[in-house]
């Protein structure tokens, strides 16, 4: 047993787990038990952090990617003096309503960065964080931002293909202040790594151009002295730390059941004699106590200084730090997007919608630096770089980062930015390799990040690439995950009140879907009101007579429900069309209001999508037209003939509904 004078303030992380497991019945004690002598080095002789500054902007960054380890987290925010996490808190680990979740979940004035479990995404979120700290570093300068970012990695994560995506584009990239303390246990839930992996993993971060060490992750001092290597090479670090599970309960240590076993009061108490550990439950020795809170304090003179720097700034200068710090829009980019509206109605075109969100991509450059576009080497069909710089490891002011073709990581990559904060992320690639990154975005949902997924090619409308790249059950699988708000806008003036919609929802992400191609207007008429604001609306009412039919469209096929329309009301049937390129902020609006909307007669959906969902909208005597299987191969036009997604067929529908 090492006799380092830290070793005390170690194992108090490590009682603080074991009581709070064996209280709580089960947990993961593995990571707080094996990384306890890491993290302790980190904490007390690296880590810019205040407890009483939580959310301060230039603190280090510290993510548990392998989150199921939790307690060690909880243990450090607890013994350096966050106030969320008192021993109380820490007490009730596990229970509903406890600050002290099974997995770490997002809630920075705790002291939590991000909500990490799912393996990898932590990893990658850290990432973000590093660029986005690079590029805030290259504007405002290091008297302002300049920290580092830590992770602490199992071999779950390292695992994980997102792993591999962000250890290939971080090492690409060179960031140099990104640095993974990895838990090298030689252990997962199934027991010896050997089981399922033969590579070096450390040499897969060499080959990307890491900086990598290894140590033994039970010595403080080697711990100690790799992370000042790591700050002060230009490369981002991996140290493997190589550790032993579960370190000090006998019964588990260095064993499979070290991962998550259940512990019983005995091992707590074998732990306590072979660790010389004699208190209580849950007591922590005053002096240890006081070291922890020394901890705590080691960064009050540079949160001060950083304090007094930011005071000292030109008015100007701070104003602007502190509306990008803060996430707040600046006066004018409304005006923008107001214009662009106006504009696209004295031209009409039909323009493919893909392009015409790069076109407004490309007129909020100036207005909002802080916007920054992750793009999967998709660059010319998405066009959303343009006159935006190129993010590189030689020029940290460019605004778009080429992520290759790695969607997983781009996505996560999108949520370390907006965890970050200061960064305003979109996140862009097709339509149908959402699935690419569907976990990164299910986790900015969850945590509630404002991240923009941008997407084209969004149906069978992109034609020739064929079924592989036409999405059908895309729209209906992101519309189920909460929070999430899914926009499909039908023209060039929907498409910039998405826009202005996206920007200023806070609160979740967005996916913002865009046909491949071209989308003539729907809109005809200016109003400076944004229609989308309410999710759907009536875009033209019925005049042939008292509404009878309602056609519910978005995106590309709202112009083909409105040439059905022509057609019911030259027959006489009163038809409206009504636009919804927004479900979640429809749903959102008063029951009065959606009964007017979707009118009394019969409904068809038009979409060329699956119908799932859709139902909620057409009730008892609902019609749709759209896919019911893949697309094909073929000319879109073709395609729609094939698929029967035509304005003859949705008229066709209404009558059938009408007659029946
Ligand atoms: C994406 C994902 N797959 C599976 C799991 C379930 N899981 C949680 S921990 C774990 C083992 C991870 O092993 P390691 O990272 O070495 O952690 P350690 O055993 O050192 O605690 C697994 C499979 C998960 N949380 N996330």
């Amino acid at each position: 047993m090492s006799a380092h004078p830290l070793q005390p303030l170690a194992h108090a992380i490590r009682f603080l787990s074991i009581d709070a497991i064996v209280r709580a019945g089960e947990g993961h004690q593995g990571v707080p038990l094996g990384m306890a002598d890491i993290a302790t080095a980190l904490y007390t002789q690296h880590l810019k952090f205040n407890p009483a500054d939580p959310t301060w902007w230039d603190r280090d960054r510290v993510v548990l990617s392998n989150g199921h380890g939790s307690m060690l987290l909880y243990a450090l925010l607890h013994l350096t003096g966050y106030a969320h996490f008192s021993l109380d808190q820490i007490k009730r680990f596990r229970e509903l309503g406890s600050h002290c979740e099974g997995h770490p979940e997002r809630h920075p004035a705790g002291g939590i960065e991000v909500t990490t479990g799912p393996l990898g995404q932590g990893i990658a979120n850290a990432f973000g964080m590093a660029v986005a700290e690079a590029y805030l570093g290259a504007q405002f300068g290091p008297d302002l931002v300049d920290h580092f970012t830590y992770a602490f990695v199992g071999d779950g994560c390292l695992q994980e293909g997102i792993g591999q995506e962000m250890i290939s584009l971080a090492g690409h990239l060179r960031l140099g202040k990104l640095v993974l303390l990895w838990d090298d246990n030689l252990i997962t839930d199934d027991g010896a790594t050997s089981l399922s992996i033969s590579e070096d993993v450390a040499e897969r971060f060499r080959v990307a151009q890491w900086h990598v060490q290894a140590v033994d992750g039970h010595d403080i001092e080697a711990v100690s002295a790799a992370l000042g290597a790591a700050r002060a090479d230009e490369r981002p670090s991996l140290i493997a730390c190589r550790t032993i599970i579960g370190k000090g309960i006998p019964r588990v240590q260095g064993q499979r059941g070290g991962h998550s076993a259940r512990l019983f009061e005995q091992d707590a108490q074998e732990a306590r004699t072979l660790l010389n550990w004699p208190h209580e439950p849950f007591a922590i020795p005053e002096d240890i106590r006081q070291a922890w809170h020394a901890a705590g304090q080691r960064s009050a003179g540079a949160h001060q200084a950083w304090t007094a720097r930011l005071q000292a700034l030109p008015e100007a200068q701070r104003q602007e730090f502190t509306r990008v710090m803060s996430g707040e829009l600046p006066d004018n980019w409304q005006q923008v997007l107001l214009q662009y509206k106006q504009q696209a109605l004295a031209a009409p075109q039909a323009g493919s919608g893909i392009l015409v969100s790069a076109e407004i991509n490309d007129l909020l450059a100036s207005v909002l630096p802080e916007r920054m576009v992750g793009c999967a080497d998709l660059e010319a069909p998405t066009s959303h770089k343009r006159s935006l710089k190129a993010f590189t490891a030689s020029d940290r002011s460019g605004a778009y980062v080429h992520c290759g073709v790695r969607e997983h990581v781009m996505g996560a990559m999108a949520n370390g930015m907006a965890a970050h904060g200061g960064v305003l992320p979109l996140s862009v690639t097709y339509l149908v390799f959402s699935d690419y990154e569907r976990p990164a975005m299910r986790m900015a949902a969850l945590m509630g990040l404002p991240v923009k997924f941008v997407f084209s090619h969004d149906s069978i409308g992109i034609g020739k690439n064929g079924p592989t790249h036409q999405p059908v059950e895309v729209l209906a699988s992101l519309r189920a995950m909460p929070n999430m708000l899914v926009m499909r806008p039908a023209d060039a003036v929907e498409a910039a009140e998405c826009w202005a919609l996206a920007l200023t929802h806070r609160s979740g992400p967005v996916s913002m879907v865009f046909a491949r191609q071209n989308l003539p207007l729907v809109r005809h008429h200016h109003t400076a009101d944004n229609l989308c604001a309410r999710g759907g609306y009536v875009l033209q009412e019925a005049t042939a007579g008292v509404r009878q039919v309602t056609l519910l469209s978005t995106g590309s096929e709202v112009a083909l429900a409105l040439s059905a329309r022509d057609e019911l009301e030259q027959a006489g049937i009163g038809t409206a069309v009504v636009s919804m390129p927004c479900w979640e902020l429809f749903d959102a609006q008063d029951a009065a209001y959606r009964q007017q909307v979707l009118g009394d007669g019969v409904r068809v959906g038009v979409e060329a999508a699956r119908r799932f969902g859709w139902d909620a909208y057409l009730g008892a005597r609902g019609g749709f037209v759209g896919m019911t299987g893949f697309g094909a191969s073929g000319p879109a036009e073709d395609l729609y003939r094939l698929f029967g997604i035509t304005p003859q067929a949705v008229a066709a529908e209404a009558r059938r509904l009408l007659n029946t």
